[in-house]
């Protein structure tokens, strides 16, 4: 096994190697002590192993001898007394108790010239102490020469390639015979005793070497926790931990043969087939349910998981028990029987509530559908456990738990496992605990460990946050077993995260297509000689007298009939069912509802001045509040709003969380500074001046029977906290998730976050959200940092068709909801903001909202609305039309200016400045996707006789242009000509929408029939040169060579899309086009300096508002 980059050397101070020196250092060559020796070297390379003796956690050594003092000042040697009696050394006030069994020194017959009650000679002092910095060592370095690694592989680093023989190198002692002889008492930082206070010499290596030095490598004494330590000691030290009851192994065999079973037949069934198989780490299968039965035991009721490609398929079949029919289904390559583009078998979900039969209660087990970027299923599973948790009121996750799978070269080299972590101990963020297991297979694709990481070992980011790990040969099975039950303990006991190291291999190559002999040819060459798990275990428990051998097979082929039944079933399915594979079934939420019917997003006047006057009122005892000045004012400006029936943009938020919380919707607003507001704006957090921790929210003070609000500054970090808040939304459609990035720039070190789970969770995994995205965005002259939300980058992952004008009706807008795979809005005031929020949960079904937040709007004197625009009957605008001069004379204006977001203000500014308020209309399109077509469709039209043009303030480049452009274009002119072999946006059987006809688009033609054939089929069967239309090769047969004919190819296929004006552009009926207004295209996302944002923004102002 690799652990990096080693090098023994000698670990103790001066004093210490002084103490093993007056005893041990002795000639000799004992394979024992030359062990136990080693337990007391250390790798350079890691910290903890490096204290000082003395320091830090081996303050312990001197804790014991603070004991003995006190029971027996005569017990230590003088210069010990001298120095406690000084008054200078203060115990730690969590110094444990004194175990029962602990004697004072003076009770033993300690050999060397001591006489029993007498007080010893400083040389058994010192061969005492020299014994427990001996024990010492074995708790922390044991685990550097356990035998972990099943494959024997030493790092090629280590100077003589042998542990054992640098240890040589530097020690090379050998107490005596009588030595070995002599009884030790033993400290009570160590329970490798038992009941036994003392033992001799001998036995205590012996028994050091076994617990520490064998199949299992515990590391765990960089933990602060004394507490811990010692629990953890106990639960490995303890004589008897590792003895397993007959009916126990079999168990262990009975599950091994089926992880065992269960590849070896899909390799038999589908050998040319990628599965990612767990063979070399079988022993991960009786792993989890050895946690998981453990867990159950202590309450667990309901267990997530997150994992990788590995052995996921045989997680789902002997963790879960999904029906083995369902996951051979997965093989077969059949059409979706429902909705969704579907993912690969090994990235899919599942949840299922069965009986655990060990422990004969009931459990829910979900496995979150991950994408193929390693690792990133980690927040979003802590969000949706913690999420769980919070809906089940576990408050200190006693029945609810995560466990997280990880690879090692994934595990080291993912940063998001070091974000995930830390949200570990985190109030509003907490698991209480999470079970982190490493398929192990020292490997990662190609590259071995000495090239991917520079830790000992690809476990150490755990150390960050104190978690115990516990390294564990996966050849040894009752090792394995020993370390699950541990794990499970210590979650359910401290409510902290641990690490179960599975040390194996992977038998062969990444994938089972792969050679792995081109890379690694030493260790497959010793891979293809090593003897499986299952069949060493077998031979073990044979050999024991545990089981015969015709157990063992018998065992085998009941399990290999029970995978051909369920292949034969999985032959009789015609298609595969994605919501077979749902992780987070919403049970109820969709039934019985008219899926295009919107609930009203307006509520009754009073509640908002209600809420309004909560929102601004100092807490109930506010003469012992001492609330900030600052905040006195900002309290006395909202009220005064209230009072007036305005609302500004804090306000109008808080309009729509109170509302909800009214309603039942329970609302989580998370991210970096989201209690105060970055812009501090926000301010739902009041703290005491006076006294610390004393706070106050006033919308968790809203209504008596409110729903819970919870609002939470978060760890500085976006991918694992909107990974946690997705996970979040996916528990219960009926929350309102929110995430504040603190700029909207800084939302893309989430992009895995975005791209693999929030723009296409539900096309792939058929799984909804309505997560919000709030994204502070504008361009302020601020510098090209802090600025763009780069919203394009949102807009070109929506999936609405730019060439396709759905039907018109009065379900336009919410079809278009239903059919897209986000929503992108900028919201120009208060009330709108208050009803796009309001609308996530009115909203039949979920859909995430990304939200372009505004920064100098938050304070705009005109960002403001009154009442009349939130009460009943006022409901979100998708196009805020031109309420003045100009669209009250709509015929007479030259120039109609579509815009989206802050720019709106500049504008009319300019115009105003212009005194052009009849001839320049200026509309607001606040939501940008789903394109509102039928609403830019209807303006254009009033505005009969305007040019029209697009103002932006972002670069030509960015901002909205690239995605509104071609959509106005299909919106103008409602029509357009288009080649037979033009494509939808997305192949995905929820865009419904979709066409690939040359018929005009206002008919509501479904594509049913060509949309189930290849775009490339379509595309080259339908354009011959003669005019005639095959029909394109069914689904599936589509035979490239005989259709890909040059001669039929369109040349123009990558013409500029949809610009009137530029040659090659697309014939409208109407003629109508939409020209651009703003900055040039540029790399960065914003000028650098003020004066040259105003300079640019002045000159893009003129150019849209002159007519
Ligand atoms: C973020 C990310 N980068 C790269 C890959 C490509 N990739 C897939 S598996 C793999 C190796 C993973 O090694 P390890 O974590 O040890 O898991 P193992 O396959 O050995 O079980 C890589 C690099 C990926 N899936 N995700
Ligand atoms: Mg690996």
């Amino acid at each position: 096994m690799h652990r990096a980059h080693t090098a023994f050397s000698l670990a103790l101070s001066p004093m210490a190697h002084r103490n093993f020196a007056t005893w041990l250092l002795k000639s000799g060559t004992s394979q024992k002590l030359a062990k136990a020796t080693a337990a007391a070297a250390v790798r350079t390379y890691n910290s903890a192993a490096a204290e000082p003796f003395a320091n830090g956690s081996t303050a312990t050594y001197v804790e014991e001898m603070y004991n003995a003092w006190l029971r027996d000042p005569a017990s230590v040697h003088t210069s010990w007394d001298a120095y406690f009696r000084s008054n200078t050394y203060t115990s730690p006030p969590n110094l444990a108790p004194v175990q029962a069994n602990t004697l004072p020194l003076t009770a033993f017959n300690l050999g060397g010239g001591a006489v029993a009650g007498a007080a010893p000679d400083s040389k058994t002092i010192d061969d005492h102490l020299a014994v427990q910095a001996i024990i010492r060592s074995y708790q922390i370095r044991g685990h550097n020469i356990a035998h972990l690694d099943p494959l024997e592989i030493n790092s090629p680093e280590l100077p003589g390639n042998s542990s054992t023989k640098t240890i040589y190198a530097n020690f090379s002692f050998e107490p005596s015979e009588q030595d070995m002889e002599r009884q030790f008492k033993l400290p009570s930082t160590t329970f490798i005793g038992g009941d036994e206070a003392s033992l001799p010499l001998k036995e205590i290596l012996n028994r050091l070497e076994n617990v520490y030095c064998n199949k299992i490598g515990v590391e765990f004494m960089f933990i602060n926790s004394l507490e811990q330590c010692n629990w953890i000691r106990k639960h490995f030290e303890t004589p008897g931990v590792l003895n397993f009851s007959p009916e126990e192994k079999r168990l262990i065999l009975a599950r091994l043969t089926r992880a065992t079973g269960f590849e070896a037949f899909l390799a038999k069934k589908y050998s040319s087939e990628k599965r990612f198989g767990l063979e070399g780490c079988e022993i991960m299968i009786p792993a989890l349910k050895e946690i998981i039965d453990v867990s159950t035991e202590l309450g667990v009721e309901s267990v997530i998981m997150g994992m990788p490609h590995r052995g996921r398929l045989n997680t789902l079949a002997n963790v879960c028990r999904k029906p083995l029919n369902q996951i051979f289904t997965q093989f077969a390559g059949l059409e979706a029987a429902d909705d969704g583009s579907g993912d690969v078998k090994y990235h899919l979900g599942t949840y299922i509530e069965r009986l655990n039969r060990v422990t004969n209660k009931n459990i829910r087990l979900a496995v979150v559908a991950n994408p193929s970027h390693l690792e990133a299923v980690d927040p979003v599973v802590q969000g949706k456990t913690r999420a769980e948790q919070f809906y089940r009121g576990d408050q200190e996750g006693k029945k609810v738990m995560s466990i997280l799978i990880h690879g090692d070269a994934a595990f080291c080299g993912q940063g998001v496992v070091y974000e995930t972590m830390h949200l570990s101990d985190l109030p509003d963020y907490t698991t209480h605990g999470t079970i982190h297991v490493v398929a192990n297979n020292q490997i990662g694709f190609t590259t071995d460990p000495r090239f991917s990481r520079s830790s000992p070992y690809c476990t150490d980011v755990a150390r960050v946050v104190n978690a115990p790990i516990f390294h564990v040969n996966a050849d040894d099975p009752e090792a394995v077993m020993h370390v699950c039950k541990v794990a499970a303990e210590w979650r359910a006991t401290f409510h902290k995260d641990c690490v179960i190291d599975l040390v194996g291999y992977r038998r062969n190559g990444h994938n089972e297509i792969d050679e792995p002999m081109f890379t690694q040819p030493l260790m497959y060459q010793k891979i293809r000689k090593h003897k499986n798990c299952l069949d060493l275990y077998a031979d073990k428990l044979i050999a024991e007298g545990t089981v015969t051998g015709e157990e063992v097979k018998s065992v085998a082929a009941k399990y290999e009939n029970i995978c051909e039944e369920a292949f034969a079933l999985a032959k009789t399915e015609t298609h595969v069912k994605y919501k077979d594979w749902l992780d987070s079934p919403w049970s109820g939420f969709f039934e019985g509802k008219d899926p295009l019917k919107v609930a009203p997003t307006g509520v009754k006047e009073e509640t908002l001045i209600h809420i309004g006057n909560r929102f601004s009122m100092p807490p109930p005892n506010a003469a012992e509040f001492v609330i900030h000045k600052g905040l006195m004012r900002v309290l006395a400006a909202r009220k005064n709003m209230v009072d007036e029936k305005v609302t500004d943009w804090a306000l109008g938020e808080a309009m729509a969380f109170g509302s909800l919380l009214k309603e039942g919707i329970h609302v989580r607003l998370s991210g970096q500074d989201v209690e105060r507001g970055t812009f501090s704006h926000r301010h739902h957090v009041l703290h005491h001046q006076l006294v610390d921790k004393a706070t106050y929210n006033s919308l968790q003070h809203m209504y008596p029977d409110q729903a819970p609000y919870s609002v939470s500054n978060s760890s500085l970090s976006e991918y694992a906290v909107l990974g946690f808040e997705h996970g979040y939304s996916m528990t219960n459609p009926n929350a309102l998730v929110l995430w504040e990035a603190q700029f909207g720039d800084f939302s893309n070190t989430a992009q895995s976050i975005i791209d693999q789970f929030i723009s296409s969770g539900q096309s792939k995994w058929v799984r909804q959200s309505g997560l919000v995205m709030l994204l502070p965005h504008g361009m302020e002259g601020m510098g090209p940092e802090h600025s763009s939300c780069r919203v394009e980058r949102f807009l070109q992952m929506s999936s609405d068709d730019p060439d396709y004008f759905p039907p018109e009706s009065d379900e336009f807008a919410v079809r278009q909801l239903h059919d897209i795979n986000w929503i992108v809005a900028n919201c120009t005031t208060p009330a709108n903001l208050f009803h796009i929020l309001r609308r996530q949960i009115a909203l039949p079904f979920r859909k995430p909202l990304i939200l372009c937040t505004p920064k100098s709007l938050l304070r705009h004197p005109e960002a403001k609305s009154p009442f009349s625009e939130m009460s009943e009957g006022s409901e979100f605008q998708r196009i805020i039309p031109d309420n003045g001069p100009a669209g009250q004379n709509p015929g007479s204006v030259k120039k109609v200016v579509f815009c989206s977001g802050r720019v709106y203000y500049d504008l009319t500014k300019m115009r105003a400045e212009k005194q052009l308020e009849s001839d320049v209309a200026i509309l607001r399109v606040e939501q940008i996707s789903p394109f509102p077509f039928d609403l830019v469709k209807e303006q254009a039209n009033l505005y009969k006789n305007a040019e029209l043009v697009w103002a932006q303030e972002e670069h030509k480049n960015q901002g909205s242009w690239t995605y509104v452009q071609p959509r106005f274009l299909t919106a103008l002119n409602h029509s357009r000509d288009v080649s037979q072999s033009d494509e939808p946006m997305s192949f995905s059987k929820t865009t419904t929408n979709t066409t690939t006809t040359t018929t005009d688009h206002t008919n509501n033609e479904s594509a049913s029939e060509t949309e189930s054939k290849p775009w490339l089929s379509r595309m080259f069967a339908s354009n011959k040169s003669d005019g005639s239309t095959d029909g394109g090769p069914a689904t599936g047969d589509f035979n490239a060579a005989k259709h890909f004919d040059l001669k039929n190819v369109r040349h123009d296929f990558n013409r500029p899309a949809g610009n009137a004006a530029a040659p090659g552009a697309r014939i409208s009926k109407t003629g109508r086009k939409i020209s651009y207004t703003g900055r040039a295209a540029s790399a960065s996302t914003a000028t650098g300096s003020k004066a040259q944002h105003i300079r640019e923004l002045n000159a893009l102002l003129n150019d849209a508002i002159s007519t």
